[in-house]
This record gives structure tokens, sequence and C-alpha cells, in this order.
């Protein structure tokens, strides 16, 4: 690490044994994961019956990392991701149903239905996106921490979520510059699934440490098991808590897997099913789910009623979704701000 202050590699690894945590705060975390790949497996189901179109990037077995993250926000923080963004919208408060809805394109969605996969958006939870193009959630979360800073909003944080492959982008290095330089507090998660679509990091890096390229920029950096909800969690509570209090940059890698393709477009040839096979036994749902049952934490009835919630839940959104409606084609050109003659005047 480097730096001064407490970081994630101080935090205290007793807090991954679930008895140190509370009953309750374990379920939910659980909860957590089982409501985003329930959704998730539905998406995929819905694609293929052509109900959800265009792209749509799954972020099924990395549940863990949204799951140890959220649950230390406050309201009034901000959030950025990437457009394998469908689970950070879920657990910072988008409505399923609206997020459903957004996958349709239905104008009942979080985004009106302009936006669809990629781009779930909604102001009211402090969620700014997903976002299409790869490392561009970065200077726009400097951009709110500025924001913060210059009206004297203190101990907000702004979290913004990117894959490995955002470190190639120039613009990865130009915002943790600023971010350290005018110390804006930003916690960079970086999501180090192994590939950015079929290019695993050493094709692309001769520097494969990431911690090493943000302490380059001079952030103070932690990493930790992204496949372990408790470990998440453990990183993160550090890691959110020096942001808020040093009001300065933080940057933490999580260690991740993705189980699905990169996107429903991916013929996987990139990396052998054994690998897969063998990160799936590192499931962070069926590997928490046993460390609680170990721990004499959770029992069948209860693990029954986490998954009969969110099917619930799923069934209505869907519904939700299905009963949703088009944007007229008369409201085409709302909020477009520029057309061929050149900005509206
Ligand atoms: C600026 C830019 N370049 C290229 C692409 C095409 N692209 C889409 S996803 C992706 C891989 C990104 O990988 P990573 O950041 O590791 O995220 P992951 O998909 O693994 O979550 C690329 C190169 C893009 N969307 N934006
Ligand atoms: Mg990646």
């Amino acid at each position: 690490m480097s730096g001064t202050a407490a970081t994630p590699e101080s935090a205290d690894l007793a807090s991954i044994e679930p008895r140190r945590h509370e009953r309750a705060f374990c379920l939910a975390r659980l909860a957590d994961m089982v409501r985003i790949r329930r959704m998730e497996e539905r998406c995929a189901q819905l694609y293929g019956e052509g109900k959800i179109r265009g792209f749509l990037h799954l972020y099924i077995g990395e549940e863990a990392v949204a799951a140890g993250i959220f649950c230390e926000l406050k309201p009034e923080d901000k959030v950025l991701a990437t457009y394998r963004e469908h689970g950070h919208a879920l657990l910072r408060g988008v409505s399923m149903k609206a997020i459903m809805a957004e996958m349709f394109g239905k104008q009942e969605g979080c985004s009106r239905g302009r936006g669809g996969s990629m781009h779930l958006f909604d102001k009211a939870c402090n969620f700014y996106g997903g976002n299409a193009i790869v490392g561009a959630g970065l200077p726009s979360a400097v951009g709110l921490a500025l924001a913060d800073q210059m009206l004297g909003r203190k101990g907000c944080v702004t979290v913004c979520f990117f894959g490995e492959g955002a470190v190639a982008e120039g613009v990865f290095h130009e915002s943790l510059n600023l971010a350290a330089l005018w110390q804006l507090p930003v916690l960079f998660v970086c999501e180090n699934n192994l590939y950015a679509m079929g290019t695993a990091l050493a094709r692309s890096e001769a520097q494969i440490s990431l911690t090493a390229k943000a302490a380059a920029q001079g952030l103070p950096t932690g990493h930790i098991n992204g496949m372990n909800v408790l470990a998440v969690h453990a990183a993160a509570a550090q890691a959110i808590a020096f942001v808020r209090r040093e009001q300065r940059p933080f940057f933490l890698e999580l260690h991740t897997y993705r189980f699905r393709a990169h996107s429903m477009f991916d013929a996987e040839l990139y990396r052998d099913k054994q690998e897969v096979e063998r990160w799936k036994t590192h499931d962070p749902i069926a590997c928490f789910a046993a460390q609680l049952r170990a721990a004499e934490m959770l029992n069948d009835v209860e693990l029954q009623q986490i998954e009969q919630a969110a099917e619930q839940e799923l069934e209505a959104a869907v519904r939700f979704a299905e009963a949703g409606s088009w944007e007229p084609v008369e409201q085409m050109f709302v909020d477009v701000v520029a057309g061929p003659a050149g900005p509206k005047s």
C-alpha cells in the first residue's frame, strides 16, 4: 500500500468470519446477491425470447463486489458504473421494476426507455449510470467529487466502478491524477475479472499490477478477494471510511470473475471451460450460503424465503415491464439538444 491511512490490507481479516457479524447483516448480503443473480438469469432468458434486445452484459459471478460495497454507502453518496451495471443499480435502490422496464425499452424504465441495459440511470438514487464507453465513468466521478468539494458538501463519497480493461485508457490515468492532485473524495473500484472482452490483462499491459498503476498516480490502494462478500465488505468499509474522513481518493481492486460470456455475442474462445468451472467453485452465493450454514446462521427455510422474495420481486418486475408502453414516435426529438443545423437556440 501507499499513503498513511488504514487500508483494506489492514482490515481485520477475522471480519470475514460470519459470526463476527449480525445474522441479519449476513442474510441481507446473501439476499442482495440472490436478487442480482435471479434478475440477470431472467434477463438472459428474456433476451433469448427477444423481449430484451441490443446489448446485455451480465454480472453473474461478480455479485459479491456490489453486495459488499453498497451497504456502506449513504444516500448522498454518488455512484457510477459500467455497462455491466444492473446489480449496481439494483443495490443502489433503483427498483427492479424500473430496471426491467428499461431493459425492455419501455418508457416506464429508469431512463425512460432510452438507455437500455447499458444506461440505467436514476438521479433520485444518485446513480449516475451505466456507461457504454470503457473508462468514461472515471472523469465524471472526478467531476462529481469536485462539485461536492467546491460546494462544501463534506463527508460525501463518489464511488466509481470500472473493469480492469479501463486501465488501458488514458482517461484512467488523467482521472486518478486529478483526483489525487485536487484531493477529491472518490473511491475508485476496479472490478478485475481478468478479461477485457477476450483480452487477458497480460496481453495488453506491461505492468499488470493495477495497484502499482494507481500508486504511481499518488493514490493509496488496496486489493482483496472479490468473490467473498465479507472480505469485500471489510475492505470497502475501511476504504469508504478513509475517503469520507480524509476527503481524498482511494483505489480498491477486487479480484473477481464473470461466469458468463462478455455479452450475449461472445463465443468465449479466449478461455477454456475448465477455467470457468474452476472459478464456479468459488461462486460467491453458494460459498457464502455454505459458510452461513456451517456457522448455523442460515437454514433451509430462510434460504427458501430469500429465494421466494427475489422470485416475487422479479415476477412483479417482469409483469410491470410487459405492461409498459413504448414512447410515442412524436417524442423522438424531446431532449435532443442538437439537430442538423446545430444546437437549438
Ligand atoms: C473507449 C472504448 N473502447 C472500446 C470499447 C469496446 N469494449 C466494450 S467492453 C470492452 C472490454 C472492457 O473490459 P473491462 O473494462 O475489463 O470490463 P468487463 O467487461 O470485464 O467488466 C471493450 C474493449 C468501448 N466500449 N469503449
Ligand atoms: Mg474485465
